[in-house]
């Protein structure tokens, strides 16, 4: 986690009231004056999501509080979800925070897994409640411009776990959606590590299939030209593998080929997370790709949710027709469906899951990391596990 003092304090104090005021302001307001989220349309205003994805201590968090910090200074309205069940300290307030949701060291302890095991395991238990994450949300839309969502550094969540593909499609399919992947510029001038990144980044842009932009983050100690330049010059990259003659380097090489196409897709900005320099234009950069969204993504989203929502619709009838089957067996007596069954063993098995919730009382206390008082959370190691 970060340790880095952005010196906004001020500025989050008057974000967390704006965010106050959004939650009274709505607050009341019936569920059903909502758009639904499986007749979702585009003719709502939609805020527009932003999931800031990248490898442990790129700075995705430390990113995060500079947006929420120039939401406020720009009277842009963000919304803001935490999906990091071990972070300790928390430099923003969250309005939706999975810490509240799901307990990460009793998933570690119940399931018997190490921390990275723990994160992924609470990630995946979590994206079984998103529909109440992505309800919440929609209740807010209206009077959000961009939420943004924090994720652990275990990028495998994104590229290969249930949990990312059930996350980026149950925001993608409601709202525009936008992948930032943030890049330590720093610890990528060498192509070799260059290289490895973008193919996470395409790894995450095959899987979302979401706009995706780059985020070279801490411009404040290396600038990002030379990145752009590998990725607009083909030649220019390699120039610097001639320079490194191991194996990595000619797999580089041969693969740069290849990732030529992938760089045609992406958007790139170079920020500090640190002195906020870039952020207006990253911004403008998450516009862009919200457009690209609504141009290019959309369609294919519908076709895919209309697939889904024909295989819920057939499964339903399925169950439908079993129960009616079950009451006929049971000749008028008690009958207890399976999903049913089901529901009652997730509440009394996995009492380190509980419902999704938006912060309301506890939003000033969230901010500076201490959040419940559970003595789960004294434990002051758990993040640099993940290290
Ligand atoms: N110089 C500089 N340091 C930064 C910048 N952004 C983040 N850092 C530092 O990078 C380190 C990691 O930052 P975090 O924001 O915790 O990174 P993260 O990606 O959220 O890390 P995980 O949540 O563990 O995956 C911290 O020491 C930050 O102070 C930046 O723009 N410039
Ligand atoms: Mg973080």
């Amino acid at each position: 986690m970060t340790d880095v003092d952005l010196d906004i304090s001020d500025e989050e104090e008057a974000t967390r009231s704006d965010f106050e005021k959004l939650k009274l302001e709505s607050k009341g307001k019936a569920v059903e004056d909502s758009p639904s989220t499986s007749s979702s349309t585009t003719d709502v205003k939609k805020p527009i999501i932003v999931i800031v994805i990248g490898m442990a201590g790129s700075g995705k968090t430390t990113l995060m509080h500079r947006l929420v910090a120039h939401c406020h200074e720009t009277g842009k309205r963000g919304y803001v979800v935490n999906l990091d069940p071990a972070v300790t300290n928390l430099p923003y307030g969250a309005n939706i925070d999975i810490r509240d949701t799901v307990k990460y060291k009793n998933v570690m302890k119940e399931y018997g897994l190490g921390p990275n095991g723990g994160i992924l395991t609470s990630l995946n238990l979590f994206a079984t409640k998103f529909d109440e994450v992505v309800g919440l949300v929609e209740k807010r839309a209206p009077e959000v411009d961009y939420v943004l969502v924090d994720t652990p550094g275990q990028i495998e969540i994104f590229t290969w776990s249930a949990s990312g593909a059930i996350i980026t499609e149950a925001f993608a399919s409601t709202f525009p959606t936008v992948v930032t992947y943030v890049v330590d510029t720093p610890r990528s001038t060498s192509p070799v590590t260059f290289m490895s990144n973008m193919l996470y980044a395409c790894g995450i842009l095959y899987k979302t299939r979401l706009p995706l932009m780059l985020a070279f983050n801490k411009t404040d100690v290396t600038q990002h030209e030379f990145a752009v330049e590998w990725m607009e010059d083909f030649e220019k990259f390699q120039d610097a593998v001639e320079c490194d003659k191991s194996y990595n380097a000619n797999l580089s090489r041969s693969l740069c080929l290849v990732l030529d196409e992938f760089y045609q897709n992406l958007h790139n900005v170079g920020v500090s997370a640190v002195t906020g320099a870039g952020i207006e234009n990253f911004f403008q950069t998450v516009d862009s790709c919200g457009k690209e969204y609504m141009e290019n993504y959309r369609k294919e989203l519908d076709e895919r949710r209309k697939k889904k929502e024909a295989t819920e619709e057939e499964r339903r009838k399925a169950n439908l027709e079993k129960l009616e089957r079950d009451l006929a067996e049971s000749k008028g007596g008690s009958v207890v469906p399976p999903s049913a069954r089901k529901k009652d063993a997730f509440h009394n098995d996995d009492d380190e899951v509980t419902d999704v919730k938006e912060e309301e009382e506890d939003y000033d206390s969230e901010a500076d990391g201490d959040d419940d008082g559970d003595e789960d959370d004294e434990d002051e190691d758990e993040s640099h596990h993940r290290y």
